[in-house]
């Protein structure tokens, strides 16, 4: 099921459950927590008291009370020491802890903050790969969609070298679109030109109108069926034909598409569905395709690669550079404020 990195105020996530960025007491805090307990009432308080804390990396369940999340996973981060602490591995253990409390209960949804990277002074990019790196694991494997919610603008750092070369390329395309449209200016220019100049030549007479060639309409109707008939193959064909060609399983495919299993059945069952870009997109980086092959799957669902869109841009720089990592993706078309691929 899919990750979605969304930009909230995890209190207001209506989900199953969400994880509480908690501190060893259990019993309240600033920051996420402070949140949590606030929107919560009283009665989270009291439930927690019965649970006798809860240890670094580890986790518990409690209901969510006023909270629109029917519970709240709590989990202990670590206190950021530099790294030599065990610190990577004990965030990937709250990750982990707390989505196995949510497998065991049979939850569906599941929304997270980005733990210790608050009071706990984690730095946030490598919080967020910790994160993405465990996550990604458990979309991949279960039947279960898991929200990474960021607060606030600041608490998302792409790596700075990603994010720069990612600029880059970014005003670089939006070079060569410039180019290119002076070019297709200039080319306008002599169009428009060479209309005049035509337009200024003695008219010969159209003989056209008394032919009998035109079609009647009938005879359009016909012509009309039989263009349909060669119609092309439709972006619902062509896709179930690549998942064959690559030898994937659907099952393979829409996981690593970070699409969620309705959204594929729709696909599969209507032969004319009509995806969106990001769709179409999030399938040709779960089948792999070269650029070309992208440009061809998109063409299927009416779409092209622009170099004067962002989002296009930063695809096309992941599948250039044989990136073909989903999440990888969003993660840097979440920095740049586009849309996710798939979710
Ligand atoms: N929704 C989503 N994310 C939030 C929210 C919110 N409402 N509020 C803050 N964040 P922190 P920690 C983000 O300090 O570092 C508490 O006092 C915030 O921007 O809440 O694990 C506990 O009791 C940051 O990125 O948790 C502990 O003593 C992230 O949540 C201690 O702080 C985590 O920041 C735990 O520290």
């Amino acid at each position: 099921m899919p990750l979605y990195i969304v930009r909230n105020d995890i209190t207001k996530m209506q989900v199953d459950a969400i994880v509480n960025a908690a501190n060893h007491t259990l019993l309240g805090g600033g920051g996420v927590d402070g949140a949590i307990h606030l929107a919560a009432g009283q009665e989270l308080l009291s439930e927690c008291r019965t649970l006798g804390g809860c240890e670094t990396g580890k986790a518990k369940i409690t209901a969510g009370y006023n909270l629109p999340a029917r519970h709240v996973i709590h989990t202990v981060g670590p206190v950021w020491q530099g790294g030599g602490q065990n610190e990577k591995e004990l965030l990937a253990s709250c990750y982990r802890s707390s989505m196995e409390l949510a497998l065991e209960r049979g939850l569906e949804s599941i929304a997270f903050p980005l733990i210790s990277t608050g009071a706990y002074g984690y730095p946030k990019d490598q919080a967020l790969r910790v994160a993405l790196g465990v996550l990604e694991e458990y979309v991949l494997k279960y039947e279960i969609t898991v929200y990474l919610v960021i607060f606030d603008k600041t608490s998302f750092c792409l790596s700075e070298e990603l994010f720069s070369r990612v600029a880059s390329y970014i005003d670089d395309g939006y070079a060569a679109v410039r180019e290119e449209e002076e070019g297709q200016r200039r080319e306008r220019q002599m169009t428009a030109l060479s209309y005049v100049k035509r337009a200024a030549r003695p008219k010969k007479h159209d003989w056209s109108i008394l032919s009998d060639s035109a079609p009647t309409p009938d005879g359009a109707e016909r012509e009309l069926a039989r263009l349909l008939e060669e119609l092309d193959e439709s972006f619902s064909r062509a896709l179930l034909r690549l998942i064959d060609e690559k030898g994937m399983t659907d099952v393979q495919c829409y996981k690593k598409a970070n699409v969620d299993r309705k959204h594929f059945a729709k696909i599969r069952k209507d032969e004319f569905y009509r995806p969106s870009k990001p769709t179409v997109l999030a399938f040709a980086i779960a089948l792999e395709l070269n650029l070309k092959e992208t440009e061809a799957l998109l063409k299927k669902a009416g779409f092209a690669l622009s170099s004067s869109s962002r989002f296009d841009l930063i695809v096309k720089y992941f599948i250039e550079r044989g990136n073909y990592n989903v999440f990888e993706i969003n993660e840097a078309l979440f920095a740049f404020d586009q849309s996710l691929l798939g979710a």
